[in-house]
C-alpha cells in the first residue's frame, strides 16, 4: 500500500459554522477539497498519529465516498484505529456516544443535518473531540486556520473498503472497526429509560406514528420502538435511510413533516407522534391534537424527568440556547435549579454538561438532549417523553395544559428568511446594532421596550467569551423579539425572526401561537424595517 504526500493549496479558508462545515455537496465534491478539510482537522488538533476515531453520517449522497477518503487519510497520517458504522451510518447521538464509550481521540461526523441531501443539495463535516460533543470555538478556529496554511495532505492508495460487513480489518497499520450502529445506542437508552412501563403502554393499545423522514433514525426507531418496546409494525414511517432522503428535506417540523402532522390533528389520529432529522439529533412532538414547540418540550421535560430511571435523582441544572423560549427558566425557578443561556448550537453547552452543572439542555429549533452524550439526540427526547406519559397515564394534549396552567405559556415562533443576500442581511443587522441605545423606554405593539442588546457570552466554566450572538429586544412582561443570522445556510444568509409573547392569564392559554405573535410582527417592521431592508414581505419558513 503506497503512502501518497499530495501538494495542495488552501481552496480558501474554511470556516465551520453554527455545526460543522456545510456546503453544496459538489463543492466537496471537488478535487481535494474534502482532503484538505480532513487534512485541516488532522492539523487542527495536533496530528492523527497514534489516535482513534469514530468516523459515520446520517446516509446522503456521498457519504460512502468520503468514509473511504477519510480512512485512507486517517491511515497515513498514522491513526491506529478508526471505528466506523456499517455501511457508512451512524446518527449523530449514536456517534457521540461511540466517541465516549471506546475512549477515543474524537470522531468525524458526516451530514448536513436537516438539510436536503443528493449531488445538488448539500454535505457537511463535523469535528466531534473526545468528550463527544462538537469542537468547542478553540478547536474550530484550529481547524479554520489550518485551512488557511495547508501545503499537503497525506492519503494511502488502496482498494475501497467494504464497509457492509461488520468487524475488524486492517488498512496498513490502521485497524478498521465496523460496528452495528445500533447496538451501543440502543443499550445505553435501556439503560436511561424504564422500556418495561413504555411497552406496557404501547400493549395497552396507545398507538404512535414515528416519522424518520427517510434519514438515519430509521433503523434505530425500528429497532428500539417496533422491536424492543413492542410498537407494532407500521409505527415507524420513512424508515430506510436514502441519500436523498426521498427528495425531501429531512427537517422535523409542520412544513416538511405536514403528512405527519395532518394525521395526529384528526381526531382519530395516533395518541402521539414524532419526527427526527437527516442525522437523528432533531425532535419534533406532537400529540393528538397538540403540536408541542421545541421551547415547550425541554420545559415539560424539565418539570417531569425525574419520574424517569435515568434521572430519578433530579436535574443538576438546566440550559437553553437564547433565542429558545423562556419556557424552561420558570421550571428551573421553580426546581431551584440553575438555568443558563448560551449562545445557538450544542457545541455551547459542552462545557456545562461536562462540569455536571446542567442536566437537560435545549435548543428552540427541535433540539433537545442530557448528560448521557454530548449531542442532542431525537429518538432519545422521544423515548423520555413515552416514559413519562406512560408513567403520567396522561394524553400529550392533558399534559400541556397541567403545564401551562402551573408556570404560563410562552408563545412561540420563528421566522426564516432564507437565501438572503449577504449585505442585505448584514445591513439588516447593522442597522439594528446601530438603534440597540434607542430602543428602551420606546413602545410598540408587544409593548414597552425594557432592554436591548447583542448577546455575547461568557462561558461560566472556561472562561472564554463568545461575541456577536444575535441582538435580543426585550419587552415589559418578558416578551421578545430576537434576531439572528444563521450559521448552517448554504446559499446566501438565512436571516431567522424569533418572536416570543408571554402569557400569564389562565384564561389566555389556548390561543393559537400565530394570533399570539401577531403584535411580535408587526413590532419586527416597525423595529428593523425588515420587508424594506431585505425585500422579502413574508417568511419562507415559519415554526
Ligand atoms: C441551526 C439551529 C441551531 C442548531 C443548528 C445545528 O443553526 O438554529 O439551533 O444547533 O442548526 O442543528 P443556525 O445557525 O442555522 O440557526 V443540526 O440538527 O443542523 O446539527
Ligand atoms: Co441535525
Amino acid at each position: 500500500m503506497e503512502k501518497l504526500r499530495i501538494d495542495t493549496k488552501p481552496i480558501e479558508g474554511q470556516k465551520p459554522g453554527t455545526s460543522g462545515l456545510r456546503k453544496k455537496t459538489r463543492e466537496f465534491m471537488q478535487p481535494h477539497f474534502l482532503e484538505n478539510f480532513v487534512q485541516s482537522i488532522w492539523n487542527g488538533i495536533g496530528g492523527a498519529e497514534g489516535k482513534s476515531f469514530v468516523v459515520g453520517g446520517d446516509g446522503r449522497y456521498f457519504i460512502d465516498r468520503a468514509v473511504q477518503v477519510i480512512l485512507r487519510m486517517a491511515a497515513a497520517s498514522g491513526a491506529v484505529r478508526v471505528i466506523v458504522g456499517q455501511g457508512g451510518i451512524l446518527s449523530t447521538p449514536a456517534a457521540s456516544n461511540l466517541i465516549r464509550k471506546r475512549a477515543t481521540d474524537g470522531g468525524i461526523i458526516l451530514s448536513a443535518s436537516h438539510n436536503p441531501g443528493g449531488p445538488d443539495e448539500d454535505f457537511g463535516i463535523k469535528f466531534n473531540t473526545p468528550n463527544g460533543g462538537p469542537a468547542a470555538e478553540d478547536v474550530t478556529d484550529r481547524i479554520f486556520n489550518a485551512t488557511t496554511t495547508l501545503s499537503h495532505y497525506d492519503i494511502v492508495e488502496t482498494q475501497d473498503l467494504d464497509l457492509s460487513v461488520l468487524g475488524v480489518s486492517q488498512l496498513g497499520e490502521m485497524v478498521v472497526e465496523i460496528v452495528d450502529p445500533v447496538a451501543d445506542y440502543a443499550a445505553l437508552m435501556e439503560e436511561l429509560f424504564d422500556f418495561e412501563a413504555i411497552s406496557a403502554l404501547f400493549a395497552s393499545g396507545f398507538t404512535m406514528r414515528f416519522d424518520a423522514m427517510h434519514a438515519v433514525t430509521g433503523p434505530y426507531a425500528t429497532d428500539i420502538l417496533e422491536g424492543r418496546l413492542g410498537a407494532p409494525k407500521g409505527t415507524v414511517m420513512n424508515g430506510t435511510p436514502l441519500p436523498d432522503f426521498g427528495g425531501g428535506h429531512p427537517d422535523p417540523n409542520p412544513i416538511w413533516a405536514k403528512p405527519l402532522v395532518d394525521m395526529v390533528m384528526r381526531n382519530d389520529g395516533p395518541d402521539f407522534a414524532a419526527a427526527s432529522d437527516g442525522d437523528g439529533d432533531r425532535n419534533m412532538i406532537l400529540g393528538r391534537g397538540v403540536y408541542v414547540t421545541p421551547s415547550d418540550s425541554l420545559a415539560v421535560l424539565a418539570a417531569n424527568a425525574h419520574v424517569v430511571p435515568g434521572y430519578k435523582g433530579g436535574l443538576a441544572g438546566v440550559a437553553r440556547s437564547m433565542p429558545t423560549s423562556g419556557a424552561v427558566d420558570r421550571v428551573a425557578e421553580a426546581l431551584g435549579i440553575e438555568c443558563f443561556e448560551t449562545p445557538t448550537g450544542w457545541k455551547f453547552f459542552g462545557n456545562l454538561l461536562d462540569a455536571g452543572r446542567a442536566t437537560l439542555c435545549g435548543e428552540e429549533s427541535a433540539g433537545t438532549g442530557s448528560d448521557h452524550v454530548r449531542e442532542k439526540d431525537g429518538l432519545w427526547a422521544v423515548l423520555l417523553w413515552l416514559n413519562i406519559l406512560a408513567v403520567t397515564g396522561k394524553p400529550v394534549k392533558t399534559l400541556m395544559a397541567a403545564h401551562w396552567q402551573r408556570f404560563g405559556r410562552n408563545y412561540y415562533a420563528r421566522h426564516d428568511y432564507e437565501a438572503v443576500e449577504t449585505d442585505k442581511a448584514n445591513a439588516l443587522m447593522d442597522g439594528l446594532r446601530r438603534q440597540l441605545g434607542t430602543l428602551p423606554g420606546r413602545h410598540f405593539d408587544a409593548g414597552t421596550v425594557s432592554t436591548a442588546d447583542e448577546f455575547a457570552y461568557d462561558d461560566p466554566i472556561d472562561g472564554s467569551r463568545s461575541e456577536g450572538q444575535g441582538i435580543r429586544i426585550l419587552f415589559e412582561g418578558g416578551h421578545r423579539i430576537v434576531f439572528r443570522l444563521s450559521g448552517t445556510g448554504t446559499v446566501g444568509a438565512t436571516v431567522r425572526v424569533y418572536l416570543e409573547f408571554v402569557e400569564n392569564d389562565p384564561a389566555k392559554l389556548e390561543r393559537s401561537a400565530e394570533d399570539a405573535v401577531l403584535p411580535m410582527i408587526t413590532s419586527v417592521e416597525a423595529i428593523a424595517q425588515l420587508s424594506t431592508i431585505i425585500g422579502r414581505t413574508s417568511p419562507d419558513v415559519s415554526t
